[in-house]
């Protein structure tokens, strides 16, 4: 059996978030062959020296005791963490996977992404996507002092709390075409993504192929999943 989640954002302030991924992670999660985390598991990840703030190795270690348990943890990096790299992969035990994953799910080809890249009408965030992910940009990042990323962070958080106030839905959505296109470059019937936060099953038609767009849950107060065992994909909260 497979996991799948995403969009934690867990940070300091939502303890109640951080409660729900312990009773998770100590539960539901030990039953996995492989964990899934699809990006945004924390708020926000400025590179791995993070992993000196006692909150995120309290979450690290969480990841590292189940896969001493045996569980393959997986992990697509979001758009609030995609500098989590190989040191945090080190720590934990976890696999760091590139933005895009195929694999065979209940005899299906599958693909995995956070979604950020889907949401290709807001066209300002692509652009800052483009050049933040460049490798010369992560390397400019490690030279630059923690606490000068810590507010650059803070201040791009904000920026995109007030943005999603402003625009509109749709904007925030992912692109039909971009996920048409995704399915039809991977030779995928079914995609599962996070990002929206619009939780949902959509049924789409790809030059006449029958696909299905899992969109998973963000999380607050509730552990929520994606299933995918020998009856297919299930969505999952806890009881
Ligand atoms: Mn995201």
């Amino acid at each position: 059996m497979q996991l799948f989640i995403s969009d934690l954002h867990l940070n300091p302030a939502h303890p109640e978030t951080t409660e729900a991924f312990r009773r998770f992670m100590a539960g539901p999660a030990q039953a996995a062959d492989t964990l899934w985390i699809l990006g945004d598991l924390f708020n926000y990840w400025t590179g791995d020296d993070d992993l000196r703030d006692a909150f995120n190795a309290g979450i690290a270690t969480d990841i590292r005791q189940l896969v001493a348990r045996g569980v393959r943890v997986r992990i697509i990096p979001g758009n609030r963490d995609f500098m989590l790299s190989r040191r945090f992969g080190k720590f934990t035990g976890a696999s760091i996977e590139p933005e895009i994953v195929t694999l065979e799910l209940a005899g299906k080809p599958c693909v995995l992404a956070h979604g950020d890249e889907l949401c290709t009408d807001d066209e300002p965030y692509q652009r800052y996507r483009r050049i933040s992910r460049l490798p010369i940009w992560k390397a400019v990042t490690y030279l630059t002092p923690e606490f000068v990323r810590l507010r650059i962070a803070t201040r791009i958080r904000s920026n995109s709390v007030a943005k999603k106030k402003t625009v509109s839905r749709k904007l925030m959505d992912v692109n039909q075409e971009a996920v048409a296109n995704l399915l039809r470059k991977t030779h995928a019937v079914c995609l599962i993504h996070g990002h929206t936060h619009m939780p949902a099953r959509h049924v789409l038609d790809v030059d006449g192929k029958a696909c299905e767009r899992w969109v998973l849950a963000d999380w607050h107060a509730t552990a929520t999943w994606l299933e995918a065992g020998p009856q297919g994909l299930i969505a999952r909260t806890e009881a």
